[in-house]
């Protein structure tokens, strides 16, 4: 029988499956499903749920959930062998969060394959919408929690970061404030990644230490709820937080829901999940100390793996619990691929070739021309108040509107990610936008470093499910090891190296100056 493992991903926009062959060391199937499409009914635009207030950014877990029963019903009929599959593991988008009633436990342990998800959990959430990772509605409790735990250095060296808007403590706290009655009703919240495993597993999942990290609670270096964090978010946080684990621990055999539906190994073992950026980790086998990545998705990231815990002073990047143990360190760009779709969108221009091609006849540096491309409230540097600025830049220059973009981007990305003190000799860039050899050059050139494109475009679920394969092998007792496990499953695109231009490299150490005046220009008048 071949030793099958399954790695799920449910990302703002979509839900994927990759499921891999231990013994061959392939990936045999993949699979995804966007929600906006597959599931009009929950009426979702990009993922969100539309709000009038443009700083609440909502969607719904009944939808991730049907997502989950429309996935595994499509690879029932695409003819996965669920029957060979040992083990299952998942990643979801980081900071949204799930808020289950007293009724949840035992309506999980009992779901009813006769019905569907969404059939079975109905009544069992203490609040209907779940805040996701893109909200920017609680600048006032992130202050409130910062100030409790003594300030932007203290907050981010006990939590892993200072307060974030998206975070799921401020967004606890201003539930509890707003409402609450509901927040009284809740017996147990969850991430959207421990949200999945509870449905997988048929209980109440654990969160783990990279997801566990990105809420404001979790004590970065003994990997615990932090008792300080919890009394400055809401009251009784400690009975209403489940247990912290490692990914890919096992939580048990799935529920039998998954076997009888779809026909899923019995013997099966659901483990517990992780967020998108710390599964992507491992789908993009950064497992050394200092190797980072750049993923340019939804939100543009740039992380990597750090042996010992170093936290940011300054306040605007993250530490989180790496899979492979250890530590990841990241920045999140929230205007990553929606900003860019929308200037295309904007300059009417029919698909990103035609894109590239027309930052083609620019200049490195666009001489001067800067904009900051701020369409969604931004994370780095924070501001809650979206506009699109431009300095010395022709609103009707069209190429020199897609050079800037792409230069502002990658600009922001080397300007803030100083504090992360790494000086790697090569980047690895996944995502939809990295299929763009005018964006890999411009990248190159802002970063002065070689850059290696990945071709896993669903590297989360990748990392998932050889996360399953590593909790199935300790739950084995066969002792695992991380470098040999992901060994070949990715592994730069032949020739996709692209090199900085000396030249270009030259022109962009003076442009960052620039770009940053510009940021504070803006920052300080709005
Ligand atoms: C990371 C972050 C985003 C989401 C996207 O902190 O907020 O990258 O994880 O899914």
């Amino acid at each position: 029988m071949a030793k099958l493992f399954l790695g799920l991903d449910s990302s703002t926009q979509s839900l994927s499956a990759v499921v891999i062959d231990l013994d061959t060391r392939k990936v045999v199937y993949e699979k995804s499903l966007n929600f906006d499409q597959a599931l009009p009914q929950h009426k979702t635009q990009n993922g969100v749920l539309p709000n009038r207030d443009p700083l609440v950014k909502h969607s719904s877990p009944l939808l991730w959930a049907a997502a989950l029963d429309l996935l595994f019903a499509q690879m029932k009929k695409d003819g996965v062998a669920l029957g060979n599959i040992l083990a299952v593991s998942g990643s979801g988008q980081q900071h949204g969060s799930v808020y289950f009633n007293e009724k949840a436990a035992d309506v999980l342990l009992n779901l009813n394959p006769k019905n569907s998800l969404v059939e079975n959990l109905d009544g069992i959430f203490a609040r209907k919408t779940s805040p996701i990772w893109m909200d920017a509605s609680t600048a006032k409790e992130c202050a409130e929690i910062r100030k409790k735990l003594g300030g932007v250095k203290y907050t981010a060296s006990r939590t892993g970061s200072d307060t974030f808007e998206r975070f799921t403590g401020p967004q606890i706290r201003k539930f509890y404030q707003t409402e609450p009655k509901a927040y009284d009703k809740t017996a147990s919240i969850a991430l959207v990644s421990s949200f999945l495993a509870s449905l997988l597993a048929g209980k109440i999942a654990p969160i783990d230490f990279g997801d566990g990290a990105g809420m404001n609670l979790m004590d970065i270096r003994r990997k615990n709820w932090n008792h300080d964090a919890m009394k400055a978010t809401a009251p009784s946080l400690a009975k209403k937080l489940p247990l912290l684990a490692a990914s890919g621990q096992v939580i048990g055999p799935v529920s039998s829901y998954f076997v009888t539906k779809f026909g899923l190994n019995p013997e099966a073992l659901a483990t517990v999940w992780t967020g998108d950026n710390p599964a992507s980790v491992i789908g993009l086998g950064l497992i050394k100390p200092g190797q980072m990545a750049i993923s340019l998705g939804t939100s543009d990231t740039f992380f990597g793996t750090m042996e010992k815990c170093s936290t940011d002073e300054s306040g605007e990047g993250h530490v989180f619990g790496s899979p492979a143990g250890g530590y990841l360190t990241l920045i999140c760009f929230k205007n990553g691929s929606l900003a860019r779709e929308k200037v295309r969108a904007l300059y009417k221009i029919p698909d990103w070739k035609k894109f590239g091609e027309l930052v083609s006849q620019t200049r490195p540096g666009n001489d001067g021309g800067i904009m900051l491309p701020w369409f969604e409230a931004e994370i780095v540097p924070r501001t809650s108040k979206p506009g699109i600025y431009r300095f010395d830049l022709d609103e009707k220059n069209v190429a020199a509107n897609c050079r800037a973009i792409f230069e502002a981007q990658m600009l922001a990305m080397r300007l803030h990610s100083q504090w992360m003190q790494v000086a790697p000799e090569k980047i690895f860039v996944t995502g939809g936008a990295s299929s763009n050899p005018q964006l890999l050059q411009i990248l190159a050139d802002v970063m002065n470093c070689r850059v290696l494109r990945i071709e896993v475009s669903k590297s989360a679920a990748l990392g998932a499910a050889l996360s399953a394969a590593h909790g199935w092998l300790v739950a084995a007792n066969k002792n695992p090891k991380w470098e040999k496990l992901v060994a070949g499953f990715t592994a730069p695109v032949p020739g996709s190296e692209i090199r900085p231009d000396a030249k270009a490299a030259r022109i962009y150490d003076k442009l960052v100056e620039k770009y940053a005046a510009c940021e504070s220009d803006v920052l300080d008048s709005i």
